[in-house]
């Protein structure tokens, strides 16, 4: 497992370099530029300019999250093609300075959905929440103008210009029923995947988060069988997952563990955070640790170690403790206690797993 830490670049994050190189573990950062706009090419001297920010802390950036999909190619406009080309050229871009894995995601409009960032839990700490009812009833667009969009924080993946267009946005997606956003997403990858395997970059789909039809809007990386479908839309190893615990594990339908063993081999790249979920719909974000939220934190690092997974790893969310001022979810200090319990699991497994072999060999002497 090679931890990696998302780092939202100089000028665009509370949290700094030197503060992530002391974190015990993390060799890389997870990075983007944000600033250009989903269906641009990202032209080379920005990517070299973010490599000799990282190379400055000995971090490599193997990892991308996310090259962002226009929305022209979610919902199959004749369009889609000059920026299925412009994808291209960033991937080969990429791939000039070592990139390795590019997470990105095919959710219809928003991206990750939560009805109030600063939730209280317990502890004094706040969290990212979501509340089924209040979603359920409400008009999207007070979404992005009320509590949950706080414009002072770009949520990830909510880039701006998707957001100015929302009315435009729904009406257009008002055309596409689940079926076809899957014919799309199939177009778009028989397109990018053979460019991807030249370049050696493998192209990691993020799970909708959360994994359910949000606004009448259809969204298909959901659960184990779709994910199957999805691997299968391109049958292909750079074809692959950000396998997300704490999206999918917001459905308690989703067996977190079971999916890694299945899919192992088509995980480059694993977001692991805990979930708890009410018996009513909602959902909020917890600590790392399993006994703090639903979702098996222990069975799900075991998992990965069970197969052996060399891939990338980040404890994607994180709450907001110590009063710490911050983007929601990406902290410096809760996701740096993420990465001790996860790593404190991992090595735990290292070591029984030596001492097994260590069994084995004494006794073959
Ligand atoms: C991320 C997602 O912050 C997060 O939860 O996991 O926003 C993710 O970056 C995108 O959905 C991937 O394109
Ligand atoms: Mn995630």
């Amino acid at each position: 497992m090679r931890m990696v830490f998302r780092w939202f670049g100089k000028g665009n994050d509370s949290v700094s370099l030197q503060h992530i190189k002391q974190i015990p573990g993390v060799e890389g950062l997870v990075w983007a530029l944000h600033d250009i706009p989903a269906g641009e090419v990202w032209p080379l001297d920005r990517i070299l300019e973010v490599k000799q920010q990282a190379n400055k802390y000995g971090f490599q950036i193997d990892v991308v999250e996310s090259v962002n999909i226009h929305d022209d190619i979610k919902l199959g406009l004749p369009s889609r093609d000059q920026y299925i080309e412009n994808y291209k050229k960033t991937i080969q871009n990429l791939s000039k300075v070592g990139v390795k894995v590019i997470c990105y995601n095919f959710m219809p409009v928003f991206d990750w959905v939560r009805t109030d960032l600063f939730k209280p839990l317990e502890d004094g700490s706040t969290a990212l929440f979501y509340e089924k009812a209040k979603v359920v009833g409400m008009d999207p667009f007070e979404l992005v103008e009320n509590n949950a969009y706080n414009p002072e924080f770009t949520m990830p993946g909510w880039e701006p210009e998707r957001l100015k267009s929302l009315k435009e946005l729904f009406v257009a997606y008002s055309n596409v029923s689940t079926e076809s956003l899957w014919d799309n997403l199939q177009y778009f990858l028989e397109k990018i995947i053979p460019v991807a395997e030249m370049c050696d970059v493998k192209m990691a789909i993020h799970p909708d988060d959360p994994p359910w039809e949000i606004f009448g809007l259809p969204r298909l990386i959901t659960s184990q069988d779709n994910i199957r479908r999805f691997l299968k839309l391109v049958d292909n190893p750079y074809n692959g997952v950000t396998l997300c615990s704490g999206s999918l594990g917001a459905n308690s339908a989703n067996d977190i563990p079971a999916m890694i063993r299945e899919f192992a081999d088509r995980i480059p790249f694993a977001h692991i955070r805990n979930v708890k979920r009410f018996a009513n719909g909602d959902f909020i974000e917890t600590s790392h640790r399993t006994k703090d939220g639903s979702v098996d934190i222990y069975e799900i690092v075991k998992a990965y170690h069970d197969c052996g997974f060399t891939g990338y790893a980040r404890p994607d969310h994180g709450r907001h403790i110590w009063d710490e001022e911050c983007r929601p979810g990406y902290g410096l200090y809760d996701r740096a206690l993420g990465i001790m319990y996860l790593w404190g699991i991992w090595d735990s497994l290292e070591s029984i797993y030596k001492e097994k072999i260590d069994i084995v060999h004494s006794k073959t002497r």
